[in-house]
């Protein structure tokens, strides 16, 4: 494979596929012989960004670490998929810029699904507390979401699977001569 890294950053509401999407398509690279590492933000708030909630500080924090450790891996070759709501685009862009692009490319991927979508699905019952009080500053709820002005590639969850959404992104590695 290339010697180029590259942070595949995910970034979307509760429900719009991110864990999937990484999952699966870590798959797709590891098939083609590339390093891969998958930072997701389950496993991270366990482990990297334990005791933090998700105040605006919090969550900034959070991205930030996982923005770190994205930069290591893709600086040495691996491809790092993140896959954590990100809400706040000054954090993204401060997580994109880390990267130096002789070295890796940050790729923001939109994980686009409206949240009508995602609230019907609520496939953990979270949106359903959020709208009765019951978790507080919930992203889309009551907590804001930024929509990426400039992602490298936008995949709508809502409408495509998620094998549509995986080949999207892996054309954009394709084409970007990253595989
Ligand atoms: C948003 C929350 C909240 C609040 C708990 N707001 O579907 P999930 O459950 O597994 O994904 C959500 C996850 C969000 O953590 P991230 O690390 O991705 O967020 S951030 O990037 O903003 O730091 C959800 C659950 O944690 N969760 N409370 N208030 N999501």
């Amino acid at each position: 494979g290339s010697a180029k890294g590259c942070v595949l950053w995910f970034t979307g509401l509760s429900g719009a596929g991110k864990s999937t999407l990484a999952a699966r398509l870590s798959e797709m690279v590891q098939a083609r012989e590339h390093f891969v590492e998958v930072l997701d933000g389950d496993l991270v708030r366990q482990h990297l960004s334990q005791g933090l909630g998700f105040t605006k500080e919090d969550r900034d924090m959070n991205v930030r670490r996982i923005g770190f450790v994205a930069r290591l891996l893709a600086h040495n070759g691996c491809c790092a998929i993140t896959a954590a709501i990100s809400p706040y685009r000054c954090v993204r862009d401060e997580v994109r810029a880390m990267v130096d692009p002789a070295r890796a490319e940050f790729i923001e991927v939109f994980v686009n699904a409206p949240l009508s979508v995602v609230e019907e699905r609520d496939t953990k019952g979270l949106y359903k507390k959020a709208r009765a009080g019951l978790i507080k500053n919930f992203t889309g709820v009551s907590d804001p979401y930024e929509v990426p002005k400039n992602p490298e590639v936008v995949v709508h969850t809502g409408d495509e699977t998620v094998e549509e959404s995986a080949a999207k992104v892996l054309d954009f590695l394709h084409r970007r001569g990253l595989l």
